[in-house]
């Protein structure tokens, strides 16, 4: 009878472990407004962009669009508004007295309350052992271009690395290699050494959710995945990245939106060639990508899995 240990286990930690504390919680709700993105009110922190204002980059979609079904289980009434983010080419960030990032095409969403991003944040999210979620959908009227690189979802620390991401596209490179590269179609998930922990096909009619789960403690990812309706499943056991910092200079802001990297300009200087913030092509296309169910929660009590259930995966 041993085979029914982990079922009977599974069953206890469903019906014992109802809830878990979300830390964050970036589901628009049905009463935010694209004014509301505007002024950063509500869980968005809206401020690196381009020129325009945050409503030109990004739209709710009020009632009219389905969100990830994973979190509203068999009730398909949205509790939630899908988040759409796009660049086009006006979308070069200028950093506080700090040159334009001419290389790069951003439009990046912050947590934050009501505009607040800030060390209480941080310990509230990046402490203990903490479940990133987050739900991605391609916009098949405004497509990304597959020969480039994006960077999607990450936690970035004051020194610009990514304790993980989710990557699209062909990886940057210079000299420029075969485009769009082999698996340039791929979700990919990436631990902080870029070392790809979990890929998945890009379909375009899908909700793609992922939850990654951060110790920061252990400095550990685990990666959790399922498309549209199905409860997320592992599919990337814990996995050490200790190239991550730990204690708060490990900490930093949890960041999902569309940052598209440049191809080599071979008019550039060499050295200038692998400044992809500054340098390189882009072509100034319109590209979106949707998101919805993006929150942050506390292990504690168990990973939400979906279809109202919790589960302790490991
Ligand atoms: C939306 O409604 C909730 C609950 O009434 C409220 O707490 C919140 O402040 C509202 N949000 C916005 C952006 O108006
Ligand atoms: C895109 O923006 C860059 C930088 O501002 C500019 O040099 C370029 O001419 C623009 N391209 C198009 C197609 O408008
Ligand atoms: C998670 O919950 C546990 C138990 O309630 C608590 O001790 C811990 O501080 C919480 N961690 C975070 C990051 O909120
Ligand atoms: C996609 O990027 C490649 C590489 O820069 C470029 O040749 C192509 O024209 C781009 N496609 C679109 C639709 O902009
Ligand atoms: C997911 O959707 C399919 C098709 O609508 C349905 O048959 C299935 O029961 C749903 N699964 C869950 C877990 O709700
Ligand atoms: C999967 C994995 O182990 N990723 C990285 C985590 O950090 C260590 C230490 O730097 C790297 O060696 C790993 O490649």
């Amino acid at each position: 009878m041993k085979f029914l240990l982990p079922f009977i286990t599974a069953i206890v930690s469903l019906s014992i472990v109802t809830a878990t504390p979300v830390l964050w919680d970036g589901r628009a709700p049905l009463n935010l407004t694209v004014a509301d993105l505007d002024s950063s009110i509500g869980p968005f922190l809206t401020v690196v962009k381009g020129s325009e204002t945050a409503s030109h980059y990004a739209s709710l979609g009020g009632d009219s669009q389905i969100p990830t079904p994973l979190w509203t289980g068999s009730d398909t009434t949205p509790t939630e508004q899908v988040v759409s983010i796009s660049i086009d080419n006006s979308s070069v960030f200028v950093p506080g007295g700090s040159q334009p990032q001419l290389g790069f095409r951003r439009t990046d969403f912050i947590a934050a309350n009501n505009g607040v991003h800030d060390q209480t944040l941080f310990d509230s999210l990046e402490t203990g052992v903490t479940e990133f979620h987050f739900s991605v959908k391609a916009d098949t009227t405004r497509p990304l271009n597959f020969s480039h690189e994006y960077q999607v979802v990450w936690i970035e620390p004051n020194d610009g690395s990514h304790v993980f991401d989710l990557q699209i596209g062909s990886p940057f490179t210079n000299p420029t290699g075969q485009l769009p590269s082999p698996g340039a179609h791929d979700l990919k998930i990436r631990d902080h050494a870029g070392n790809v922990l979990f890929r998945t096909d890009f379909t375009s009619t899908s909700w793609h959710n992922f939850a990654v789960q951060v110790d920061w403690t252990s400095r550990s990812l685990a990666v959790l995945y399922s498309a549209d309706n199905a409860s997320l499943q592992v599919v990337t056991q814990p996995t050490p990245n200790l190239s991550a910092t730990g204690g708060s200079a490990g900490q930093g802001d949890y960041h999902f939106g569309v940052l598209k990297l440049p191809l080599v300009n071979s008019a550039d200087s060499p050295s200038n060639q692998n400044d992809v913030v500054h340098f390189g092509i882009q072509e100034g296309t319109t590209e979106a990508l949707l998101y919805s169910g993006v929150f942050v929660e506390n292990t504690s009590g168990g990973v939400s899995v979906g279809n109202g259930a919790v589960t302790n995966p490991f």
